[in-house]
């Protein structure tokens, strides 16, 4: 190759390929994941934070900024790409290795009901994916967004252009004033399957989930095969019209996305959406494909509407954190496979790490695909 050729093909490469130049961190305490994170942010280069399993307290601190922290707020962080993932171990070479299809239980952020957990700020063309994290015990009294999650890319001066991938973690007993996990964002979200159980919000208008849409010519949400259930508020304002499961502000022009989630026994509605058609002049689309519904609150009719049920999930009652579906569920097999040219995908496997519609041609509606205990004990332990 001459050297010409070579310098643009490796340009190309740079600007376009993350996993080119790619900084790998593979790390096992608080102090080593807020490092890697500060090295991330400024350092040139895409990186992975690879943590290995665990139970990490965050950072702690007097302020509402206390826990871990990825760029500056409200100035552009660098271009590159941000990758966080749990579950993975040392071999004896002291190399990072992921466990085969580990859950997120196995790697724990703790705020320790006293700190929120994690606050990204991108830049307009970051990448962002969070994978295999269980957030819990966040806490935050003021008026802010996210306790356990926040990203935002609400305030840059370019519109975020980037993706955002938040794939098989948990958010338990989080509580926060304005919701658990917050995205403030334009650009391509993908949120698939989490658990969202047992937080609180004091403010009962924002759910376990909240996603207020930001102004740019492209903003989407696909928010599918997520098990959002038993999340309460502590405010009594206004119930009827709130939404404490998940809350959407669409507000600007939006295509949001809901398929195969069970919002289910979420106090008040299990799902809200404000600032549809009309609102500042937005056009938001707004599609539900296979969800099971408890309660909704919508101002707008929806503009896809196929499929959605509201019936008990029959969940296992192994107790805990165990929403895994029981043999008589009648959500087994009732999902909408992704279809290939879809923009979405419904991942590999669901939130435990068993493979998506085993031994059958359908997902399962919720985060845990349904598995029967003799597959379980012969084939998976
Ligand atoms: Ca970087
Ligand atoms: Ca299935």
């Amino acid at each position: 190759m001459n050297r010409r050729l070579h310098v643009a093909v490796y340009l190309v490469a740079h600007f376009f390929t993350s996993t080119v130049t790619a900084e790998d961190f593979c790390v096992s305490s608080t102090a080593e994941i807020q490092q890697a994170l500060t090295t991330a942010g400024n350092n040139g280069e895409s990186d992975r934070i690879r943590i290995i399993s665990g139970t990490y307290n965050v950072p702690s601190g007097p302020s509402i900024d206390s826990g871990f922290l990825y760029g500056a707020g409200d100035q552009d962080s660098e271009f590159f790409d941000l990758e966080i993932s749990g579950g993975w171990y040392r071999n004896s070479n002291n190399q990072c290795i992921q466990q085969i299809n580990s859950s997120p239980f196995q790697t724990v952020l703790d705020g320790e009901n006293k700190h929120r957990i994690l606050q990204i700020y991108p830049s307009n063309a970051t990448n962002i994916s969070i994978t295999g994290i269980h957030f819990t015990n966040g806490f935050l009294d003021q008026f802010r967004g996210g306790v356990a999650v926040f990203i935002s890319n609400a305030v840059l001066q370019e519109p975020y252009t980037g993706r955002i991938l938040i794939e098989r973690n948990a958010f338990t007993s989080n509580d926060g004033e304005s919701g658990t996990l917050y995205l403030a964002t334009a650009g391509t979200t993908e949120v698939r399957n989490n658990l969202f159980a047992f937080n609180k919000t004091f403010d009962n208008f924002a759910g376990a989930f909240t996603y207020a849409a930001v102004e740019s010519p492209q903003t989407r949400l696909f928010f599918t095969n997520n098990t959002v259930v038993a999340n309460t508020t502590k405010s009594s304002f206004n119930q009827a019209v709130s939404g404490v499961g998940i809350f959407i502000n669409g507000d600007h022009d939006s295509l949001i996305v809901l398929v195969n989630n069970i919002l289910w026994e979420n106090q008040t509605n299990d799902f809200r959406v404000s600032g549809m058609n009309g609102i500042n002049g937005a056009a938001v689309i707004m599609s539900l494909v296979s969800n099971d519904i408890g309660s909704m609150y919508t101002f707008d009719p929806l503009d896809v509407d196929l499929d959605n049920i509201s019936i008990d999930p029959v969940f296992q009652t192994t107790g805990g954190l165990n929403y895994s579906l029981a043999q008589n569920s009648p959500l087994i097999n009732q999902g909408y496979n992704s279809p290939g040219s879809a923009e979405w995908y419904m991942g590999d496997f669901d939130i435990l790490g068993k493979p998506r519609v085993y031994n059958d041609t359908t997902v399962d509606i919720g985060a845990f695909e349904f598995f029967p205990d003799v597959l379980f004990k012969n084939g998976f332990e």
